[in-house]
């Protein structure tokens, strides 16, 4: 099933800046489901959608920026924020109300750091 080979992906993959699937996904030499494109940035949904909802947010540039570890405050204006993309890649993704918030007051979730499954056990 996908959640184990992705698990195994993760388990044996390093960092590098060598090109990745995204950037075959980013080159269209792969198919994506593309929620969301400008210059800078390209959303589309994840292939092992751990929530109903699960789309991947990546810029185009990647330049030795190859995770969120590396990422400094100057890398969210050259590499990854347009002026509008957060609210395309949520006019994309969110077809209906929020439901199940709990605290009112803006927020977004990053998913990460852990394999997860999906139903959520
Ligand atoms: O997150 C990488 C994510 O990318 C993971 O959730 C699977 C997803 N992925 C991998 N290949 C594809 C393709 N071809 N289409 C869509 N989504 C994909 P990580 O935190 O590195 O495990």
């Amino acid at each position: 099933p996908m959640a184990s080979s992705e698990k195994e992906a993760a388990l044996s993959a390093i960092p590098s800046d060598s090109p990745t699937i995204f950037d075959k996904i980013i080159n269209k030499e792969i198919p994506s489901n593309v929620v969301y494109e400008d210059d800078k940035v390209l959303a589309f949904r994840d292939i092992a959608p751990q929530a109903p909802v699960h789309v991947v947010l990546i810029p185009k540039l990647k330049d030795g920026l190859t995770g969120l570890s590396k990422l400094t405050i100057a890398d969210l204006n050259i590499r990854w924020v347009s002026t509008d993309s957060p609210i395309k890649v949520r006019q994309a993704v969110i077809d209906s109300p929020t439901r199940g918030q709990s605290v009112y007051h803006l927020h977004i979730h990053i998913l990460g750091g852990r394999q997860m499954n999906w139903p959520p056990a």
